[in-house]
């Protein structure tokens, strides 16, 4: 072998198996507990899943792609453009080591794609684990109406999800958990429904009205019930804020602002 190590040669495919799978046992085992479960790996979800990680969190980010990014990959309408503000906004994505061009007054361009990867690199160096592929179905949770808690998501391999087949989950207790979801608003649908007692109800996204959306995003980032957070597009949708665009600043600070939160809580609760 001229490119490999010789050593290599001893080693059989089932050998290659076998490593797999204590790799896995191992990595398995720790991410079945975590303090924070969040779930969406677009801008919200993966700022939080750094600036948690960095507080020490140990942090497991579901994702049901296979990429990272979520809605932000797409840009503006595909084409490879995103704004951010100056200020808070400029500062995450400028630490996170994304390149930003100041366009003019208080506005930056990016590339999408490296903001997204930068984000997510940010989020693995802080310790935090990123699961693509999977998708959150329920919520594992404890007590009624005022006094429900959630402590943790079912999982289930998304292309079981669109097969349409039946197959019960797999468990994942988290301490805290994120609906950085972005549309979809995933976990505060499933709540809804599962807790019709709380009367929540999801009406959407409000029309475009970028600043009023790009402030309300991050004013409104909050917990939901106790153990369940919301941030990003995820709070327009549950608060009929406005939306904003392609313009990403809103949900870095959110994704910052939970992070602040869940420690707050965390040092409420332990
Ligand atoms: C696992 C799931 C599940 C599930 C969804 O859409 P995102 O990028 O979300 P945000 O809030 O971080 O960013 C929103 C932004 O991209 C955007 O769309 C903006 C600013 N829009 C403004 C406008 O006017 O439209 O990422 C969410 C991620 C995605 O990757 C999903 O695949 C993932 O969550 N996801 N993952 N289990 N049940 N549901
Ligand atoms: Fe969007």
């Amino acid at each position: 072998m001229k490119f490999f190590p010789q050593n290599l040669y001893e080693l059989s495919e089932g050998d290659l198996s076998k490593t797999l799978i204590d790799a896995l046992y191992k990595k398995l085992s720790e991410i079945v507990k975590v303090d924070v479960a969040i779930v969406g790996a677009g801008p919200s979800g993966l700022t939080a899943a750094w600036k948690l990680g960095e507080k020490g969190y140990k942090v497991l980010v579901l994702e049901r792609m296979l990429g990272v990014g979520g809605g932000m990959r797409g840009g503006s309408m595909l084409l490879p453009v995103g704004l951010i503000e100056d200020g808070e906004a400029a500062e995450i994505a400028r630490e996170a080591g994304a390149r930003i061009n100041k366009i003019r007054n208080g506005l930056f361009v990016v590339d999408p794609s490296e903001l997204a990867v930068r984000l997510a690199s940010k989020a693995i160096e802080n310790g935090a684990i990123i699961w693509p592929g999977v998708l959150v179905e329920d919520l594992i949770t404890r007590g009624r109406g005022e006094d429900l808690v959630v402590k943790g998501v079912l999982i289930n391999w998304t292309p079981i999800y669109e097969a349409g087949w039946h197959v019960d989950p797999f468990y994942i207790e988290a301490n805290a958990v994120v609906d950085a979801t972005g549309h979809d608003g995933s976990l505060l649908r499933v709540l809804a429904k599962r807790h019709p007692e709380l009367k929540i109800n999801i009406p959407g996204m409000s029309s475009q009205n970028v600043w009023i959306g790009e402030e309300m995003v991050v004013e409104k980032t909050s917990m939901v019930v106790k153990g369940l957070f919301v941030t990003g597009m995820s709070v327009a949708e549950l608060y009929n804020t406005n939306r904003m665009g392609a313009i990403f600043g809103g949900m870095l600070v959110s994704g910052r602002k939970v992070a602040d939160l869940i420690d707050d809580y965390f040092g409420k609760t332990r």
